[in-house]
C-alpha cells in the first residue's frame, strides 16, 4: 500500500477532488452535480430521497432538471464556479434507471470535451448501459457496493426492480452483486476509473468491509470510500457508526485498496469543493438555499 500523501491517479490528482488523495489535490478542482435523475430502480434500507433546500446529504436535492436544464446550468456554473473540473450525476435516484443521465453526459461532453464527466450508480444497470456511459465521454465511475455476500445484501437491499418484475431478498441481493462486479470488470476493460461507495452499517457489514474490498478490487475498482451510514428510512433505529469503527472498516479495506477519506456525503445538487466551497445558492439563487 503507498504512503497516503502520495497521488493514488496522477492523471486526476488536484483535477477531480474525488479521484485526488491528497489534501492539496482534493482543494484544487470543483465539482457540479447535475440532479438529472429521477427514479430508482433498487430499494435501500437506509435510503430516503427527498426534494428539500436544507439537508445535506446524498439523496437529496431542491429539485430535478431536466437535460435540456442541466446543459443550461453547466453553462452558468462554468462561469461562476472557479476550477470548475467535473461534472458528475448522483442522483436523486440511479443514473442508469432512465436515459435523462447518458443523454446529459452525452451533450455536455459534445460541448464541454474538456469536462471530466462522473456518475455515481448503484450498479444494476452496469452491465447493459457501460458502453454507453463510455461513448457519452464518462471517465471516472463510482459504484456503490455494500456487500458481496447476498444474505448480506438481503438485509441492506431487500427488493430490486429487475427486468420489469419485483426481485426480493437474497434472490435480489444475488443479482444485484453479481451485475455490480461484471459491470466493474466491463467498465475498467473500457478504461474507465472506478472507485467503490461503501456505506458501513453498524450491525450489518461492518464485519464484511474487507471482503468487498478484495472482491470489487479483483474485478478492477482501484480505490474504496468508506461512508458512515446516515441511519434514516428502515435502518433509522441504528447508530452513526462511532470513529473507532470507521478506523477499523478503513483498515480492512485499505489491505485490497487505496482507501479514499475526504468524502462529504454530498446533494444531489451540490456545486463547489466538497466540503470548503459551496456555490448552489448562487448557481440556483432563491430555488434552492444551501445549509
Ligand atoms: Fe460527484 Fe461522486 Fe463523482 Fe465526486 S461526489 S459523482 S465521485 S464528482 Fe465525492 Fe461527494 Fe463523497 Fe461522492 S465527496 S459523496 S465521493
Ligand atoms: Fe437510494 Fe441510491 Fe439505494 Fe437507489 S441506489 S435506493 S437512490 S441509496
Amino acid at each position: 500500500m503507498r504512503a497516503a500523501g502520495t497521488p493514488a491517479f496522477p492523471d486526476l490528482e488536484g483535477k477531480h477532488p474525488c479521484f485526488s488523495t491528497t489534501a492539496e489535490g482534493h482543494a484544487a478542482a470543483a465539482r457540479l452535480h447535475l440532479p438529472v435523475a429521477p427514479g430508482c430502480n433498487i430499494a435501500c434500507a437506509f435510503c430516503r430521497r427527498d426534494f428539500n433546500r436544507v439537508e445535506q446529504r446524498p439523496g437529496v436535492a431542491a429539485r430535478l432538471l431536466s437535460p435540456d436544464e442541466a446543459v443550461a446550468t453547466t453553462e452558468r456554473a462554468l462561469a461562476l464556479v472557479p476550477n470548475l473540473a467535473v461534472v458528475g450525476i448522483a442522483g436523486p435516484g440511479d443514473p442508469l434507471a432512465s436515459d435523462h443521465a447518458i443523454e446529459t453526459f452525452a451533450r455536455i461532453h459534445a460541448r464541454w470535451p474538456d469536462l471530466t464527466l462522473c456518475v455515481s450508480t448503484n450498479g444494476l444497470m452496469l452491465p447493459e448501459r457501460v458502453d454507453e456511459l463510455a461513448a457519452a465521454g464518462v471517465a471516472t465511475l463510482t459504484v456503490t457496493v455494500n456487500s458481496v455476500d447476498p444474505e448480506i445484501q438481503a438485509h441492506i437491499t431487500p427488493k430490486i426492480a429487475w427486468r420489469r418484475k419485483r426481485v426480493n431478498g437474497v434472490e435480489a441481493g444475488r443479482r444485484l452483486i453479481d451485475n455490480q462486479l461484471e459491470g466493474i470488470a466491463r467498465a475498467a476493460a473500457l478504461g474507465l476509473t472506478i472507485k467503490i461507495n461503501t456505506v458501513l452499517i453498524p450491525t450489518v457489514n461492518d464485519h464484511h468491509i474487507g471482503a468487498v474490498a478484495e472482491a470489487v478490487a479483483k474485478a478492477g475498482a482501484r480505490m474504496i470510500n468508506v461512508i458512515p451510514l446516515i441511519p434514516e428510512h428502515q435502518l433509522s433505529h441504528l447508530k452513526e457508526p462511532t470513529f473507532i469503527e470507521r478506523h477499523r472498516a478503513r483498515v480492512a479495506a485499505a489491505k485490497h485498496l487505496r482507501v479514499f477519506t475526504h468524502c462529504r456525503r454530498c446533494r444531489a445538487d451540490a456545486v463547489g469543493v466538497p466540503g470548503l466551497t459551496d456555490f448552489t445558492r448562487d448557481l440556483y439563487g432563491d430555488d434552492i438555499q444551501a445549509e
